[in-house]
């Protein structure tokens, strides 16, 4: 049963986050791999979820993630949207829609997956729009592994434009309502479980909806200062998801991507979908070379961070496998160095440092700073 739980109440916040989406799109999937562990193959072995499985995640700034993985079949959506509307849609902090994607170029079926895709997605985001209108929405168009790449680009925009088209229909449909707005945020990425996709799309909801990251960021950009670091990142610690990062590389193009929502925003007037707004979730490890989705002269890539975040995730399991724990690693190369440690009670910190002339233990030192600095700063306060 549902607990209502008005936030602002508790020290605790508690954010609901629905998972919704068809029967077999990937959901009880990604929430596996993500928060428990699971590698990608071991996601085959999975049966279908039954009604509702509840799980609950705990973030940095006392957040709580209380995930609801809502099974897909037609009798459970069919529940959700009407006998269970008001206990399903209320009080919740963010719809993550899964869609599989190969399921939408189904067009001699007569089900015509994609359509029936769009009226769940068009009635999820209208229930939204009445219990819960401050939610934030993500679509996940997932499997993208499963299409060939020459058409992951045209397909992704397509399949985006189709899902904003909704979301204006429904910003009509409530129009006249009290409490009607005349735009909402719609958050679309390309992904798949078997590349960094999925992580980067994952990292970006948590960016997102957690509110303490803020804070954080003020901290990484003094700790890069004092320790001539070249980048910075860091992750929370059962998931390893990247909450935030600071970079001296590519700092215009990575704040674009990871800051700006607003290019997201779905106006009930809107005419067009400009090209740089639908591929804003296409990521560069998803389409071929000659894609303006992948950033010309640039060697290093888009994906590392999550890549990073996959690889000590991996390590991590594989060291527990053989009952070792790993407190901190130091790694040395000719061109870098990198430092990786426990930060606060729920985050990771990485630093990169390319300059020769600094120390490993000037930077551990001053990371040791900055843990201190962030004990003594007490968690913004709860909206
Ligand atoms: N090719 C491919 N298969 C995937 C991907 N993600 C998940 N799968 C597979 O999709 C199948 C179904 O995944 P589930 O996570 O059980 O699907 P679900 O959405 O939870 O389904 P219900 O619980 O019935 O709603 C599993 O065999 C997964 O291994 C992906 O990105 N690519
Ligand atoms: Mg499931």
């Amino acid at each position: 049963m549902k607990r209502k739980v008005r936030a602002a109440q508790l020290s605790t916040l508690t954010q609901q986050i629905l998972l919704m989406g068809k029967s077999g799109t990937g959901k009880t999937s990604m929430r596996s791999f993500i928060f428990s562990s699971y590698r990608s193959e071991d996601t085959k072995r999975l049966g279908s979820t039954i009604e509702v499985e509840h799980s609950h995640v705990r973030f940095p700034g006392n957040l709580v993630l209380n995930l609801w993985d809502c099974g897909g079949q037609k009798s459970y959506m069919d529940s959700y949207m009407n006998a269970q509307r008001n206990q399903v849609f209320s009080a919740v902090g963010a719809l993550i829609y899964v869609v599989d994607v190969v399921s939408t170029e189904d067009e001699n079926d007569d089900t015509h997956e994609w359509e029936s895709d769009l009226r769940y997605f068009r009635d999820c985001v209208s229930a939204l729009n009445t219990h819960s209108p401050d939610a934030e929405v993500f679509c996940l168009l997932h499997k993208m592994d499963l299409i060939e790449p020459s058409r992951r680009k045209e397909l992704y925009m397509s399949r985006v434009q189709d899902l904003r088209k909704k979301i204006r229909e429904v910003l009509k449909e409530h129009a006249s309502s009290p409490n009607a707005r005349d735009s909402m945020h719609l958050h679309c990425y390309a992904t798949s479980i078997w590349d960094a996709t999925l992580y980067k799309a994952w990292s970006n909801i948590v960016h997102t909806i957690v509110p303490e990251v803020q804070r954080f960021e003020t901290h990484l950009a003094s700790l890069a200062d004092m320790c001539s670091a070249t980048e910075i990142v860091l992750f929370e610690k059962a998931t390893f998801l990247m909450m935030s990062r600071f970079s001296r590389l590519q700092r215009e193009t990575q704040n674009e991507d990871m800051d700006n929502h607003d290019t997201y925003t779905v106006k009930m007037q809107d005419k067009n979908d400009t090209e740089k707004v639908l591929l804003a979730g296409l990521t560069g490890s998803l389409v071929t070379d000659s894609s303006p989705a992948t950033k010309k002269g640039v060697t290093l890539s888009d994906d590392r961070f999550e890549r990073i975040s996959e690889l000590v995730k991996h390590f991590k399991i594989s060291c527990l496998e053989s009952q070792y724990q790993v407190q901190a690693l130091e790694l040395r190369t000719s061109t870098f160095m990198a430092y990786m440690d426990a930060l606060t009670s729920s985050t990771y910190i990485l630093v990169i440092v390319s300059d020769p002339r600094i120390q490993m233990s000037a930077v551990k030192s001053n990371v040791e700073l900055c843990r201190q600095q962030l004990d003594r700063t007490p968690p913004s306060p709860q909206p």
